[in-house]
């Protein structure tokens, strides 16, 4: 389906429940990932190796998800020039706004494309949505994914006239 590979990277494999949204999404685009665990802290050196390669293994885009001190995102931002999307993972006594704030305050020269706390879904659609502008076919399943959005929405209409009209009752 697209050209380039997804490296998705997460700081802990504590933060696979989070995630799941995200390689779901992947998959019903038929999007190729691959998935790491790798740490700012814990293992910075490969880290920063898996970030220095992943131009040249292929991958077009890095989603990297972390909680409490999150700078895994940043750290791999540094590394690269490939468009890291950043995903704040909820937990600890700050409840994620303590990595969202690690995530998305990157000083000018090394972005973060920062989603929601916990937004992991949204990462894997804004991966696509990059890769899309050099695939074709990738945009074709993006357009239909809009329209199934669209139509969820008018699906909800009717349910809620259904409620209206029950509560009328
Ligand atoms: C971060 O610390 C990870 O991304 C994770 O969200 C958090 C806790 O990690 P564990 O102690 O559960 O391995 O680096």
């Amino acid at each position: 389906m697209a050209d380039f590979k997804v490296l998705v990277v997460m700081g802990s494999d504590s933060d696979f429940p989070v995630m799941e949204s995200c390689f779901k999404i992947l998959q019903k685009f038929e999007i190729p990932f691959e998935a790491r665990i790798c740490s700012a802290h814990r293992s910075p050196y490969q880290a920063a190796q898996l970030a220095s390669t992943a131009k040249a293994s292929g991958f077009g885009v890095i989603i990297a998800a972390a909680g409490l001190a999150a700078h895994l995102p940043g750290v791999l931002a540094a590394y690269t020039i490939l468009p890291v999307i950043g995903v704040p993972c909820k937990g600890g006594a700050l409840n994620g706004v303590d990595a969202l704030y690690a995530i998305v305050q990157m000083p000018t020269g090394i972005p973060v494309a920062t989603v929601a706390i916990d937004g992991a879904a949204n990462a894997a659609i804004l991966a696509a949505q990059i890769l899309a502008l050099q695939n074709e076919s990738l945009a074709q399943v993006l357009e239909t994914y809009k329209k199934e959005l669209e139509a969820s929405v008018e699906k909800r209409n009717e349910c809620l006239a259904e409620k209206l009209v029950s509560i009328g009752e």
